[in-house]
């Protein structure tokens, strides 16, 4: 007998975009820079000198992206707001035009019967901001509440859910520690103070939402369960330490008010002093996590490997993404059940989930297939599914991404969009993984029964 994989009536079926990746024109009608304008446009950065200067110019296309949108039957959007089209010095004064595309979008989306998840920051911190410190201030923690609060006046009587930060350990590594993001740092040693001042700008919005809104706001991180490659006591020492990295270092703070004890010995000295009125503010309660999930990792004892003596045990007989991500969605019902049982039941949403892989060169009379890709939706919606069965409380899924975009240091080069996008015409053209996801969200999971 076929099992049964509908969801719940009220899950939310979406798709999740941020805003350099996709707008363009991001210095538009008096937007300021920010850290990724320069970073795009140095030289060495961003492969084939790709920058989001055009992107998919979604800034001037956003209408017909949402009836794009309705017509696949999505009923939630997660998009992020680029801090400095709205503050374009990241603090002080407010761009009203700035302010005037994300009304516009929002309304749009409104219309159509499309619930808005909004992310503060997805990675575009002003430049301005960055040239007083960056995440290395700790007055980052008031720039973001500051800029927090001008968007909850003016779009919370229409957002029902807003996050502060996307990935924050990406945030941290990719741009301070492994200097391949912006903006661009390589030191081991900044990466304690980054990640402690982005919990308290997540504590510090929360708190300013707690104040002055009516809805729901939450984080959101990428996991990446760690497997061990063997039973050896070091290769399980290296499995928590990895896992203390990259899962732990974000969600033990806020949930259980402390550093993995792991990380602790790992920073070492650099790690900065903590003054007591941070832990209340860290731990302020939120109403959602977000999970983006897109691989695992299997990984040894590899002693003199900087930063943690760690390395990845690639499993070559596993199908990968152009991104060599390993394609394992048994990960994605195990972290999900994890959460539950160390952090207790908050409400869960998948907030991103996709795959890089090799399109078809060319459009053929309107198709794009995307095998490959489709298997991963079906597999990783199915795992999703189980962990429902296995009780956890997750409301909702949102496919990384509603279009091919900009993949930061990857530039044009990978492409995660369920819609493909001609970057010489700008045409979208739903792949064959669009019309799948579409039809899952028509029959609410029902189709997942099929082979
Ligand atoms: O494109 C990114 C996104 O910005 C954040 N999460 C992972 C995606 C794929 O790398």
């Amino acid at each position: 007998m076929s099992r049964d994989y509908r969801f719940p009536d009220q899950f939310l079926w979406g798709a999740a975009t941020s805003a350099y990746q996709i707008e363009g024109h991001p210095l538009a009608d008096g937007a300021g820079p920010s850290i990724w304008e320069r970073f795009s446009h140095t030289p060495g950065r961003v492969v084939y000198t790709d920058t989001g200067d055009r992107a998919t110019d979604h800034y001037h296309r956003y209408r017909a992206d949402v009836e794009l949108m309705s017509k696949l039957g999505l009923t939630s959007y997660r998009f992020s707001i680029a801090w400095a089209r709205i503050l374009p010095d990241g603090t002080g004064r407010v761009n009203d035009s700035g302010l005037a595309f994300y009304d516009k979008l929002i309304d749009a989306l409104l219309e159509k019967n499309i619930a808005p998840m909004v992310t503060l920051y997805h990675w575009d911190l002003p430049e301005a901001l960055d040239a007083r410190g960056g995440w290395l201030n700790r007055d980052v923690a008031d720039w973001f509440a500051e800029y927090a609060r001008v968007a909850f006046r003016a779009f919370d009587d229409r957002v029902p859910k807003w996050v502060t930060l996307n990935e924050p350990w990406v945030v941290m590594d990719g741009g301070y520690v492994s200097n391949v993001l912006a903006p661009g740092h390589c030191s081991f040693r900044e990466a304690p103070t980054v990640t402690h001042n982005l919990l308290r700008a997540h504590g510090s919005a929360v708190q300013a939402y707690r104040a002055d809104g009516r809805n729901e706001i939450g984080l959101v991180v990428n996991l990446e369960p760690k497997y061990p490659a063997s039973d050896d006591v070091e290769d399980l020492a290296a499995t928590n330490r990895a896992d203390a990295y990259m899962n732990r270092q974000y969600l033990d703070p806020v949930f259980l008010g402390a550093y993995p004890e792991e990380l602790l010995a790992i920073y070492g000295d650099s790690m900065p002093e903590i003054p007591s009125e941070d832990w209340p503010l860290i731990t302020t309660p939120f109403d959602f996590l977000g999970v983006n999930y897109y691989s695992r990792n299997v990984v040894r004892d590899a002693p003199d490997t900087a930063p943690l003596d760690v390395a990845r045990v690639r499993q070559s007989l596993h199908v990968h993404t152009e991104m060599d991500w390993e394609v394992f969605p048994a990960a994605l019902t195990r972290v999900l059940v994890w959460i539950k049982d160390r952090y207790g039941d908050i409400p869960l949403y998948i907030t991103e989930n996709g795959a890089a892989f090799q399109d078809p060169a060319h459009v053929t009379d309107g198709h794009v297939d995307d095998p490959l890709r489709v298997s991963y939706f079906r597999e990783h919606l199915r795992a999703a599914h189980d962990a429902i069965e296995q009780g956890v409380n997750l409301r909702g899924y949102f496919a990384w991404s509603l279009l091919d975009n900009f993949e930061w240091s990857y530039g044009y080069g990978k492409r995660f969009g369920i819609v493909h996008v001609d970057f010489a015409t700008l045409e979208r053209t739903p792949k064959a993984s669009a019309r799948f996801y579409s039809e899952v969200i028509a029959s609410h999971g029902a189709v997942l029964a099929g082979a």
